[in-house]
């Protein structure tokens, strides 16, 4: 019993006291939807222990006070002798007790759903996320082409600021989940759903896709990264700007090397030739902080690895592995590792 409550305990304090730093976390919410679905999920929890508790202690009288018997005595049944009343007035109250809760719990999630739901949005941030096979695609602005861009696997937003995510997907069904900040949303082919949210602290903040969406699907994490709103306007400008142009001979090399390869048939680069948008958008690939949806750490080694065997790190995924001579792949990695 002890151990329990201790257990009760941790798991309903530690993570607001002791977790400093939250990372992928559903109990340390760090915005206002966040900290509606985390009251909701505290009054269920706290409802249903009580219940528990509840059914676990009468069980326990029923079995203390149950008829004994031994070998030679015969049990003694006076105290299950009650009168039929008593037990049907027993019943009735247990009934109502347990729709009472249910509609104690159902009203709790409809007024979180409302909650949810009335997040101001004036002077929102539009983001369109559109989940690919195994990858986040991103338009920032996707109404003003004078302010668009494109980017992948990392968004940063705007600390305070209402942010609307338009959700689509070409093919299967994705979930975009970001626990710090929001509870679950489908991404679903041929629909357009939308997701509010807002971030009150600054932070990194993991989000993983929560529905199953094909092999590779453990592996389609993203970070949503809440900076400062001036913080957030100079990464947006930055973003917007077209990628940087090879400063020496080495960069230069590596430039012509992605453009003469197959790497032009799926990827942007912006202010360079290629322009495909299969895969993720490496204008300011260097400014990101993964590879591959969160899977890699962006270091040179890491890409390396990622470029010459990316079947290996994500098996099935729809970058083929390229095999490029030595020197033109160093030359590669130092014009993308330029790519800020
Ligand atoms: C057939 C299409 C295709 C080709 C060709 C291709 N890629 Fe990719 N690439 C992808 C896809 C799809 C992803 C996303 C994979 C994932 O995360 O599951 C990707 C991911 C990447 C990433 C990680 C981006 C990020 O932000 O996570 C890098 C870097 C990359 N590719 C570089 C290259 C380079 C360099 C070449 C050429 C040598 C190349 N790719 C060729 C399809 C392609
Ligand atoms: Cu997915």
């Amino acid at each position: 019993m002890t151990r329990a409550c201790f257990f009760f305990a941790a798991i309903v304090l530690l993570p607001r006291h002791a977790l400093a730093a939250p990372f992928q976390n559903a109990l340390l919410p760090t915005g206002v939807q966040a900290d509606h679905v985390y009251s909701l999920w505290l009054v269920m929890l706290i409802t249903c222990t009580v219940v528990f508790i509840a059914i676990v202690v009468a069980f326990g009288l029923a079995l203390w006070r149950a008829p004994r018997a031994t070998e030679s005595t015969p049990p003694d049944t006076a105290v299950i002798r009650t009168p039929e009343r008593r037990l049907t007035r027993a019943v009735i109250i247990g009934t109502v007790l347990s729709i009472i809760g249910l509609l104690g719990l159902l009203i709790a999630s409809v007024v979180t759903d409302r909650a949810l739901a009335s997040l101001p949005l004036k002077d929102g941030l539009v983001i369109q996320v559109s989940g690919q096979q195994w990858w986040w695609q991103a338009t920032y602005y996707p109404e003003d082409p004078t302010r668009a861009f494109d980017t992948a696997n990392e968004l940063h937003i705007p600390v305070g600021r209402p942010v609307l995510l338009r959700l689509a997907s070409p093919d299967v069904i994705h979930s975009f989940w970001v626990p710090n900040l929001s509870g679950k949303k489908d991404l679903i082919p041929g629909h357009t759903l939308t997701l509010q949210l807002r971030a009150d602290k600054p932070g990194v903040f993991r989000g993983q896709c929560a529905e199953f969406c094909g092999y590779q699907h453990a592996k389609m994490g993203f970070l949503v990264i809440a900076d400062d709103p001036q913080q957030y306007e100079q990464w947006a400008q930055a973003q917007r700007a077209p990628s940087k142009q090879p400063a020496d001979d080495v960069q230069k090399r590596g430039q012509q090397v992605f453009l003469n390869s197959p790497c032009v048939m799926c990827h942007a680069i912006q202010g360079t030739s290629a322009n495909a948008k299969m895969a993720p958008d490496l204008t300011h690939l260097a400014s990101r902080q993964t590879l591959a949806a969160g899977v890699l750490p962006n270091t040179r080694g890491h890409l390396a690895g990622w470029i010459v065997d990316p079947q290996h790190i994500k098996p099935g995924t729809n970058m083929p592995a390229i095999t490029l001579p030595p020197a033109d792949l160093q030359a590669l990695l130092v014009y993308l590792e330029s790519l800020e």
